[in-house]
């Protein structure tokens, strides 16, 4: 028996109960009688667990049996997960039966998943993406291990005082973690500092020694992926920094209690708080710190405890495949690196054979200013030994740069992966590109613009290495889970499958112009407008009209994707309103709901979300407005939020400056769950139309080479304001001071920038936005036209499933087995 499956407990109400029941009494260490709601909702999650724990055991044993199989690693700084109960409910069918069992004690299991702080271990779309794609990867079976970072605090917790961001630290597991399985017992050590010494090897060559000043240990956390209704449950590790005890022993024996404790503070820190920077970011140590962390954590677990005992690392390529989620691990490059020469005594030249296939890189940007670049005065303090491993990698790279293009320095300094200006510091994406076997961009005119503009040098040399692959997201969450009413009317028309088979979608394209589903996806519309409307009403006290065309923008707060110019269309929507111009009750009842949390560090962009707040409390209160127009921007836009508002949404705001938002996947549930896009040609976007169709997208703005032409000529932001009278209008109306009691020195700055610098030019895109902005106006009088278009857009992405993303990662950069 000891050597059988392992054995789940039943799949029946009983026995859901008697699971349940368990963990409370024993686990919580309460009765029913007395518990709490939190004692429920841990007892309750802990029980989804073992059942997740059952399969869990069962993948890894056939795993073990299927051995040797090359293995995905993902790599990735950020998972911003969401909630995971509802989830895990889901993917193992045990939703009814969970339900019932709770019901059984009295309980409604509804009240229990409100309890539950959804992990936001990530920033927005590259964490998302993350954790999109490990779902994908357990649903397609694929053999796979995500690692990451256990942060203690996630993102911070949003709120606004007087309209102006104020951020709360997110203290996730202040509650319990009941997802997650610590082996307090297996420790990983990690080292930093010192430095390198010269010796000669019993061999008679010359080596370099690492010699570290100080060290932390790694302990692991599980969290269990489940794959959707295939058994399969796959790993997310996530790493936890702790001090070592001989750095403790040896202060506590030098008697300095207080010098201990402060040491064992100092390592904890490492994984204490998420960056929650996602652009210009900082040189932080600490950042880099938590960077080889997790990556020297990771590698170290996988050649250790996922390999066989004895394993031959020369056979590495064979086993497994590094993914590394933009720059942020690419440390585990110089790592990988100095394990195989240091400590496998490996010859350099076979190590850089072995390592440079063992890695793959995704860039997902195209600012120069958010290229992660670290001073070498930091590297060689913290991490001198693969400091000294990146000098030689850069060396031998340059020498054979300089002998494919003789004399053409100034590419090779343009090339190398050191910089010399303004500082002596290394270009991560340059290392990650010469250390991988493929480099992608995450949708097709990202990935065109990195060959053609961000790493045109390197696609020259090697155009084989470069690919696209167009994110995706995954159709469990942002479908199934966060749309049953959508959910329920697709399975009544085309039936069973499409969760895991998202082409299928296509099927309702027939519908399209069948007047009685049309009423249906309305009803679905409406009913999700409901339940948002109770969310919010619920949530953040804030009470939305009903019967209006809900216009979503929902994204990080960041210039290039230009909030500032769905303000100047509200504003104008509000002058047309308030000064006469149009009757009232001829136009478009409309509500406009934001959601974007601001760097803490980012100014513009704080000023931007305190003119937001603004406004919206300006025309709420407006009589003028009629219930014509009404805006919500409630604070601490997450994943959780996101589910109950996108599939509520009618227009979908995708407003980037062409050439600046990689992909955006907001833009793609948007899509999937029946709203329209109002977009630029931008990221993803590009793909959208193309796959929807022009007449049921609305496209507005410069598309990538106007924007560059423009530049190129000069913009002058004044020329457009002074030209164009509604824009004028609009900004005059913002710096009179209307929207801030009359304080014109409030806006004087944001008003400033916008007329002398504007840098991702909103006022040259004003005219078409407003113009497409009057467009859907007059697409949506007509809802039976709106529900086709809307229909259309349903059934034609399924394309941007995160499941068809992950088999354009296998074949085209993974080369793995699924299904194991
Ligand atoms: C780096 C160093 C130090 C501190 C912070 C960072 C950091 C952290 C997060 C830099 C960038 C990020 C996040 C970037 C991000 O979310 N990018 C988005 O990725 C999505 C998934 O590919 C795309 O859809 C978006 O277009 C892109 O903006």
């Amino acid at each position: 028996l000891a050597r059988g499956p392992v054995i789940s407990p039943p799949h029946t109400v009983e026995g859901f109960v008697k699971a349940f029941l368990h963990e409370l009494n024993f686990g919580q260490g309460v009765p029913l009688a007395t518990s709490s709601q939190t004692d429920q909702y841990l007892a309750l999650a802990r029980t989804v667990r073992s059942y997740l724990m059952a399969r869990w055991l069962e993948t890894a044993r056939k795993r073990r049996a299927s051995q040797p199989q090359k293995m995905v690693g993902y790599l990735s700084a950020e998972y911003l997960l969401g909630r995971q109960l509802d989830n895990a409910l889901s993917a193992t069918e045990l939703r009814e039966v969970a339900t019932d069992a709770m019901k059984a004690c009295g309980i409604d299991i509804e009240d229990l998943r409100a309890q539950e702080v959804e992990p936001g271990l990530g920033n927005g779309g590259l964490g998302r993406l993350a954790a999109c794609f490990i779902d994908s990867l357990a649903t397609l079976g694929a053999p796979s291990i995500a690692y990451g970072i256990r942060y203690e605090f996630g993102i911070f917790r949003q709120t606004f005082v007087d309209g102006r961001q104020v951020e709360q630290p997110d203290a996730w597991l202040s509650s319990g973690d009941p997802w997650g399985v610590p082996h307090p017992e297996l420790e990983v050590p990690v080292n930093f500092g010192g430095h390198t010494e010269r010796y000669v090897g019993e061999d008679g060559r010359e080596r370099s020694r690492w010699v570290p000043g100080w060290g932390v240990i790694g302990l692991r956390y599980n969290y269990m992926v489940p794959g959707y209704h295939n058994g399969v449950v796959n790993t997310l590790r996530l790493w936890r920094a702790r001090a070592t005890n001989a750095f403790d022993l040896h202060i506590f024996n030098a008697g300095d209690y207080a010098e201990a404790v402060r040491a064992q503070t100092f390592a904890e820190n490492i994984s204490k708080v998420l960056y929650p920077e996602d652009s210009t970011p900082q040189g932080k140590e600490l950042r880099l710190q938590q960077q080889y962390f997790f990556v020297a954590c990771s590698i170290k677990d996988f050649l250790t405890h996922t390999m066989p005992k004895g394993f031959d690392v020369r056979e590495l390529p064979e086993r497994i495949i590094f993914q590394l989620n933009d720059t942020h691990p690419v440390i585990a490059i110089p790592e990988l690196m100095r394990i195989l020469v240091d400590e496998h005594d490996l010859e350099w030249d076979q190590a850089w054979g072995i390592t440079k296939q063992c890695f793959a890189y995704t860039c997902h940007t195209l600012l120069p200013e958010a290229l992660e670049v670290w001073p070498v005065s930091l590297m060689e303090r913290l991490l001198p030994r693969h400091m000294e491993i990146i000098y030689r990698i850069n060396e031998e790279f340059l020498d054979d740069l300089r002998e494919a293009y003789p004399g053409d320095e100034l590419r090779v300094r343009r090339m190398s992966i050191i910089a010399d200006h303004p500082e002596r510091s290394v270009r991560m994406a340059h290392l990650a590109t010469v250390g991988s076997v493929k480099v992608n961009g995450v949708a097709a005119l990202h990935s065109q613009l990195l060959k053609d503009k961000v790493l045109n040098d390197f696609s020259e040399l090697w155009p084989d290495r470069f690919t696209n692959v167009t994110n995706g997201v995954t159709p469990r969450r942002f479908i199934r889970q966060s749309n049953p009413a959508l959910t329920g009317l697709i399975t009544e028309t085309i039936g069973k499958g499409w969760v895991s088979d998202l082409d299928r979608l296509a099927e309702l394209q027939a519908y399209s112009d069948d007047p009685e589903f049309r009423e249906k996806f309305r009803a679905v519309k409406a009913a999700n407008k409901e339940r948002i409307t109770d969310v919010l009403a619920k949530r953040d006290g804030i009470q939305l009209p009903q019967g209006h065309m809900l216009d979503v923008m929902v994204k990080r707060l960041h210039e290039y994707k230009r909030q500032s110019l769905k303000m100047l269309h509200i504003v104008t929507l509000y002058d047309r309103l308030i000064s006469g111009e149009v009757d009232p009750a001829s136009v478009t009842p409309r509500t406009v709901v934001f959601g974007a949390k601001a760097a803490p560090g980012y100014h513009m962009a704080k000023e931007t979300i305190f003119l937001i707040n603004s406004i919206a409390k300006t025309v709420n209160a407006d009589p003028r407005v009629q219930g014509r127009l009404f805006v919500a921007f409630p604070p601490n836009y997450n994943v959780t939020l996101a589910e109950k508002l996108i599939p509520a949404a009618d227009l979908s705001e995708q407003i980037s400056l062409a050439g600046k938002e990689a992909s955006g996947t907001g833009n793609m549930k948007f899509a999937l769950n029946g709203a329209l896009t109002i977009g630029t040609d931008d990221g993803a976007n590009v793909e959208i139309r193309e796959l929807v169709g022009d007449e049921n997208f609305f496209l507005f703005g410069m598309d990538e080479p106007a924007v560059a032409e423009l530049q190129a000529r000069g913009y002058r932001p004044g020329d457009y304001y002074e030209s164009d009278a509604n824009l004028k209008r609009a900004i005059d109306l913002i710096a009179s001071g209307h929207f801030t009691d009359g304080n014109r020195d409030a806006v004087s700055a944001f008003v400033g920038d916008l007329l002398s610098n504007d840098r991702f030019l909103a006022l040259a895109d004003y005219a078409s936005y407003l113009e497409a902005q009057d467009r859907v106006e007059a697409a949506y009088a007509d809802q039976e036209e709106w529900s086709r278009k809307a229909i259309l857009n349903v059934a034609r992405t399924g394309f941007f499933s995160s499941d068809r993303s992950m088999r354009d990662y296998i074949d085209r950069i993974w080369h793995i087995k699924t299904n194991a």
